[in-house]
C-alpha cells in the first residue's frame, strides 16, 4: 500500500514538474517533434527567419528559429524534411558524429565511403542543377550506448556547403516509450517510478529507465517520460 502511494506521488510530482519546474526541458519538446522534424535551408542558419539570401548569421544559435537544438530518441527512426527557401542558395543537409569541426566539413565527406564524421546526407535542395525543393532523410540512432551512462548522445547536422553558419545539434535520449509499445503510457511512467532513486548496482536499477543516461534514475527521467506522456513514438 505504501509503495502504491509512493508511486502515485512520484507520478504526480513528475507531471507537476512538467508544468512548473522543468521549463527548459519542456521548451525542447515545444519546438521539436521527436521522430520527425522539418528544417528550412537558409544560408543565415537552419530555420532562420532572416530574409532569404541574408549572409548574416541568425541568432540566438540553438533556438527554434536558428539552427534549432533538436531532441530524438535511441531506436526511434526519425525523419528529417529539408526544404529549400525561394531566394536563398542551394544547400545539402547532412548528419555528422559529435565533435566534428565545422571548419573541416566538406561535401565529399558524405560520398561513400563516408569520412570525417559524416553519417549520411541528402542531395542538394534549391533551384540549381541537380537540386530539388524538398528532400527527406531518415536515421535510427544507436546512441546513447548501452551501459555507458555518460549522458545523452549527440549528433550534429550541417549544410556541407555552408557548414560554419548552417550547423546544429541533435540530443539523443533513451526512448521514453520504455516498453516500446509505441505509446508513452502509464506502464512507462510506472517503470521509471519503480527504478526511482537507483544507480547501477541498486536492487531496483533499470537501465532503460535512465532516459538521459546519466547513471541515475531521478526526477529528470521521470519528467521526461511525463513530458512525452500520451505521445506515439
Ligand atoms: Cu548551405
Amino acid at each position: 500500500m505504501k509503495k502504491a502511494i509512493f508511486l502515485v506521488a512520484l507520478i504526480a510530482s513528475g507531471l507537476v514538474l512538467v508544468h512548473f519546474g522543468l521549463k527548459q526541458v519542456a521548451a525542447v519538446s515545444a519546438t521539436t517533434t521527436p521522430a520527425q522534424f522539418t528544417l528550412f535551408a537558409l544560408f543565415s542558419g537552419w530555420n532562420s527567419t532572416l530574409p532569404p539570401g541574408s549572409v548574416n548569421p541568425c541568432t540566438p544559435n540553438g533556438a527554434g528559429t536558428c539552427n534549432p537544438a533538436l531532441t530524438e530518441f535511441r531506436g526511434v527512426i526519425f525523419f528529417a524534411t529539408i526544404k529549400a527557401v525561394s531566394g536563398d542558395f542551394d544547400h545539402i543537409f547532412a548528419l555528422y558524429r559529435a565533435g566534428t569541426d565545422p571548419n573541416t566539413v566538406l561535401q565529399s565527406d558524405c560520398t561513400p565511403p563516408v569520412s570525417n564524421g559524416c553519417i549520411k546526407a541528402t542531395g542538394c535542395v534549391g533551384t540549381g542543377p541537380g537540386c530539388v525543393l524538398t528532400r527527406t532523410l531518415s536515421y535510427n540512432a544507436t546512441i546513447p550506448v548501452e551501459g555507458s551512462f555518460n549522458g545523452t548522445g549527440t549528433i550534429q547536422y550541417f549544410c556541407t556547403i555552408h557548414p560554419t553558419l548552417m550547423h546544429g545539434s541533435i540530443a539523443l535520449y533513451k526512448d521514453p516509450d520504455v516498453d516500446r509499445n509505441h505509446t508513452v503510457d502509464v506502464v512507462d511512467l510506472a517503470t521509471v517510478a519503480l527504478a526511482y532513486g537507483s544507480t547501477p548496482g541498486s536492487a531496483n536499477w533499470n537501465a532503460v529507465a535512465d532516459i538521459n543516461n546519466d547513471g541515475k534514475v531521478n526526477v529528470l527521467d521521470l519528467a521526461f517520460v511525463a513530458i512525452y506522456y500520451g505521445s506515439s513514438l
